[in-house]
């Protein structure tokens, strides 16, 4: 019985998790990974990073146009990120609601940004929205070798 033989028939996904330089700042580092941690899906990447204006114009190319998009480059080149790669059975979706709506005070109790944030341009966490997405994103903030290949003791407790 090879469980991560037959888990790979299931849908595997991958997204790109990073904690926005508030949630840096504010010690906020742990206690967010470990909800992703908890969960169980397999961390594949993480790391503490500066990143440059081009690299976040380029991650947030989609909202080049809305008007607060100038506030999100600074936002986001405030300090250091935290950047991860999580893969799992619909880790996308799932990721996206541990993490809550993208404004604070509609998302619920118990998710990141409803246990730990308030504003919109001040909410700790990012998450992959598709996929594809996700894909992109991880190989946008990672290069090669900075990933692992490895499989969880826990997969046979994790999946049926
Ligand atoms: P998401 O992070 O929940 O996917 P998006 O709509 O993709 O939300 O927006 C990306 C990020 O841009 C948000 O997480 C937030 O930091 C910022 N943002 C989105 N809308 C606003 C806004 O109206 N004012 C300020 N910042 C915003
Ligand atoms: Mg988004």
């Amino acid at each position: 019985f090879l469980p991560h033989l037959v888990a790979s028939m299931e849908q595997v996904d991958q997204t790109y998790i990073m904690i926005k330089p508030d949630g840096v700042q504010r010690g906020l580092v742990g206690e967010i990974i470990s909800r992703f941690e908890k969960k169980g899906f397999l961390l594949k990447g993480l790391k503490l990073f500066e990143c440059t204006k081009e690299l976040a114009e380029e991650h947030y190319k989609d909202l080049r146009e809305k008007p607060f998009f100038p506030k999100l480059i600074d936002y986001i080149t405030s300090g250091p990120v935290v950047c991860m790669a999580w893969e799992g059975v619909g880790v996308v979706a799932s990721a996206r609601k541990l993490i809550g709506a993208t404004n604070p005070l509609q998302a619920e109790p118990g998710t990141i940004r409803g246990d730990l944030a308030i504003q919109t341009g001040r909410n700790v966490v990012h998450g992959s929205d598709s996929p594809e997405n996700g894909l992109r994103e991880i190989e946008l903030w990672f290069k090669e070798g900075e990933l692992c290949q490895w499989t969880q003791v826990q997969v046979p407790w994790l999946r049926e």
